[in-house]
């Protein structure tokens, strides 16, 4: 039996740990996974590890796991050739197009497609074929507020400020859980290490989260703040600022402040306080802290992008750092200088160029927010939505109102799905084509390279031998765009293997051939633990992508939207709203099948405060109904002093025990979807993402409700 140990950065969260993953090579000839472990080496993440990553080796010999295209005839599913499948997928999606337009095909990209990196240098080779404007992703289930607040501000959706964690003196951060996440829009291993070291070294942690999180439990404080309502109490922290004289230049060139001053005169933390739920001497103080501090940063995320005032928040949380000087500065808020550059090989986005056909809800960078993808498909019309594409995504589970796309999906005439699970929405595709493992295909991250709290960069060479006849994803675009440029008569244009084109792109990059470094492919090879590239440096003055060069402080979509904010009633005190949660055992809406990941005690259960509990006759462990406008769960609730009065905590993902699902473990242990509960209504008006956080539910006992 030989063995051997291979070096690769985990691609199942933004983190990107260095792995050693030892392999052993069978006397059949047979290579499998003999262990996972952290890197030791990695110049980055310094070892850490997390246990997804070792869930890695289920991926890999998970029975469930499709291997070969399957079409569903009924409820069978039965293996289909590849160039038949292609050729089945062109002519479908091409006569659907030739009778109801372009519009009729709809795409939607899931949250692992920017994690994959022929995903992202291939998807669209196909799918740009389509010329549909009905593409949706979980971008708009997310982080659509920070590409936007971005693009208004500094003129480039993908030029986001990180915050430079290990220099900071003072951390303020809000809706964001990183000891459960390992951090987002924040590239950053080892997170809880970090954040102790700012403590060590005398600083502070401040979160402010309806829920005393993992990460609020190791703060120096924790403010509760009602859900959905941390515009208001940004706003209080920003008119604070002012109003006490406590701002410092930047040296930013920078436009609109003195109409940033006048547009939150109104919004004092004695107002804001009846908004947010937070004492208005509190707002005060965490202002004067925020001020007083040498380095500070705030940092805002998942929690404050996905309610009401999403973008609202993510513009604040940038107001927050430039007004004190902090933005572009170390230990602030600072952009990387990836070695492959999207920042300048990508356009800067645009906005609002074209509206949902339903809704009328805004394009961003050339998608829809996905809340409109049922209605777009259940409206009569012209334009409506008839065939559906998705890549790497199960949107029943991850996207407002399941329950309704569910039925969406099952009157579609075509639906395909490039994914390798008979998953609770690639269930109702007519076709599935399955990509390799994970670690069946080489490794670079476009994505979170250019969001981590360090410079850094790296590639990572094939470990488990490619499977005879299995495709790449990128191989599967190909593919499809080949088998449909033929059906229509398209010109394709040639394409490179996506480790050329990154060859590419750092030549061209900040390190490549115009650098001293000389960065290329080969030469990024030889560091398998990878490269460090150096702390962030100030560097947005050169970066900046408006056309005035300069940071616009007071864009007018946002202050038309803090008119919005104004008019918007106070939430009532006796609502009950929903918020969710991550674990580090749990992975989105997958991964549910992997005895190594999920093992342990149900983590899914409602947490609801005690005297929540008591004012509705409820016991910790009942099962219970949770019921909003749209949908009704059931739910086993867990009393929790974790959570604030009026506010019940459900993690997404879950709800497996759907018919025609096949995920045995998942099944098992199914758990509900908290998005049977959401709202596809309820959306942030400016941006058009998703709410899923403060949702107004009702919770009663099952036993109650008999005959109702
Ligand atoms: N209520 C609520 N809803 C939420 C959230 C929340 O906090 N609360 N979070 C939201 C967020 S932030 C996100 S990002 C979305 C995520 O939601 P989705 O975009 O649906 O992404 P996942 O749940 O990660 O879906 C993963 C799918 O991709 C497949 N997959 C994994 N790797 C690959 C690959 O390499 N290639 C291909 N082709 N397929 C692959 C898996 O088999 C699985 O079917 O959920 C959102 N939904
Ligand atoms: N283990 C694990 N890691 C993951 C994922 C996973 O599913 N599992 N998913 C990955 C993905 S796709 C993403 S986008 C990131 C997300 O990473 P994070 O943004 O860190 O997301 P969460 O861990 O969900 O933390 C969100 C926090 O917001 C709080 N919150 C909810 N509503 C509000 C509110 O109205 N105001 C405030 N202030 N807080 C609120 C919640 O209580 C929760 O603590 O995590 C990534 N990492
Ligand atoms: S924290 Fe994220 S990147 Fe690190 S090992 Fe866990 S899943 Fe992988
Ligand atoms: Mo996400």
């Amino acid at each position: 039996m030989t063995t051997s140990l291979h070096y690769r950065a985990c691609h199942l969260c933004e983190a990107i740990c260095g792995l050693a993953i030892e392999t052993e090579v069978l006397v059949d000839g047979q290579v499998q996974i003999r262990s996972v472990r952290g890197d030791a080496e990695d110049a980055f993440s310094r070892g850490h590890i997390c246990p997804k990553a070792v869930a890695l080796q289920d991926i890999q010999n998970d029975p469930d796991r499709i291997r070969q295209p399957l079409r569903r005839i009924g409820r069978q599913w039965q293996p289909i050739a590849w160039d038949e499948a292609f050729e089945l997928v062109a002519e479908r999606l091409s006569a659907i197009r030739a009778e109801h337009g372009a519009n009729a095909v709809a795409v939607y990209q899931g949250n692992p497609s920017v994690h994959n990196y022929g995903l992202m240098t291939h998807s669209n080779y196909f799918l740009g074929l389509l010329k549909t404007r009905n593409r949706f992703s979980a971008t708009s289930v997310d982080q659509l507020p920070h590409h936007l607040t971005s693009h208004l501000m500094y003129g480039h959706g993908l030029l986001i400020p990180v915050p430079d964690i290990d220099h900071a003196d003072f951390m303020l951060i809000l809706g964001g859980n990183p000891l459960a996440s390992n951090g987002s829009m924040m590239s950053v291993p080892d997170v809880e290490k970090r954040l102790k070291a700012i403590q060590a070294r005398g600083g502070r942690l401040v979160v402010v989260d309806p829920r005393r999180s993992e990460t609020a439990a190791m703060a120096d404080q924790h403010l509760f703040v009602r859900p959905g309502s941390d515009a208001a109490l940004l706003l209080g922290v920003l008119n604070t600022l002012f109003e006490e004289g406590l701002t410092r230049s930047s040296h930013l060139p920078v436009e609109g402040l003195e109409q940033v001053r006048e547009a939150v005169a109104g919004f004092t933390a004695e107002t804001m306080s009846e908004r947010c739920g937070v004492p208005a001497a509190a707002i005060r103080q965490l202002a004067r802290d925020f001020a007083a501090a040498e380095r500070a940063v705030c940092y805002g995320r998942m929690g404050i992008s996905t309610q009401v005032f999403g973008t609202l928040c993510q513009w604040l949380v940038q107001l927050l750092n430039l007004v004190t000087g902090n933005l572009d500065r170390p230990g602030g808020t600072l952009c990387t200088t990836p070695a492959l550059d999207l920042v300048e090989n990508t356009s800067g986005g645009h906005f609002n160029c074209w509206q949902s056909r339903v809704s009328g809800l805004p394009e961003y960078g050339g998608e829809l927010p996905v809340s409109a993808l049922a209605e777009e498909i259940l409206t009569p019309g012209e334009g409506q939505v008839r065939a559906l594409v998705t890549v790497a995504g199960n949107p029943v589970l991850s996207t407002p109102n399941g329950r309704q796309l569910e039925q969406a999906l099952r009157g579609l005439e075509f639906m395909v799905a490039v994914d390798f699970y008979i998953n609770e929405t690639t269930c109702h595709a007519d076709l599935i084509l399955p990509p390799t493992a994970p670690l069946e295909h080489d490794h670079y991250d476009t994505t979170f390279n250019l969001l981590a709290v360090r410079n850094v960069t790296r590639f990572n060479s094939v470990i488990l031998p490619k499977p005879a006849e299995a495709l790449h994803d990128w191989e599967i675009f190909i593919g499809l765009a080949q088998a449909y440029a033929a059906h229509n008569a398209l010109q394709l244009k040639p394409t490179l293997a996506p480790e050329q084109l990154i060859d590419t792109g750092l030549r061209a990059g900040p390190h490549g051939e115009r650098s001293e470094r000389g960065l290329n492919l080969d030469r990024l090879r030889e560091y398998p633990h990878g490269l460090d590239l150096g702390p962030l440096q100030p560097n947005l003055v050169a970066r900046l992508k408006t056309s005035s060069g300069k940071v616009q402080a007071a864009p007018t979509p946002l202050l038309a939207d803090l008119q919005r904010f104004a008019a918007q009633p106070a939430t009532g005190a006796h609502e009950l709203l929903l918020i969710g949660r991550r674990h580090v055992r749990s992975n989105n809406s997958w991964m549910h099948n992997y005895q190594r990941l999920v093992k342990g005690k149900p983590r899914h259960q409602l947490l609801m405060s005690p005297q929540d509990l008591a004012c509705r006759g409820l016991v910790d462990g009942q099962r219970v109904q949770v019921r909003s406008r749209v949908g009704c769960i059931e739910v086993d609730v867990v009393a929790s002093e974790e959570v604030m009065p009026g506010v019940v905590s459900l993690p997404h993902g879950w709800g497996h025990a759907r018919p025609g699902v096949r995920l045995e473990i998942a099944q098992a242990q199914p758990g509900a979807s908290a998005n049977d509960l959401t709202d596809e209504s309820r959306v942030d008006a400016l941006s058009g993402n998703a709410v899923l956080n403060g949702v107004p539910v009702e919770v009663q006992a099952l036993q109650g409700l008999s005959g109702a």
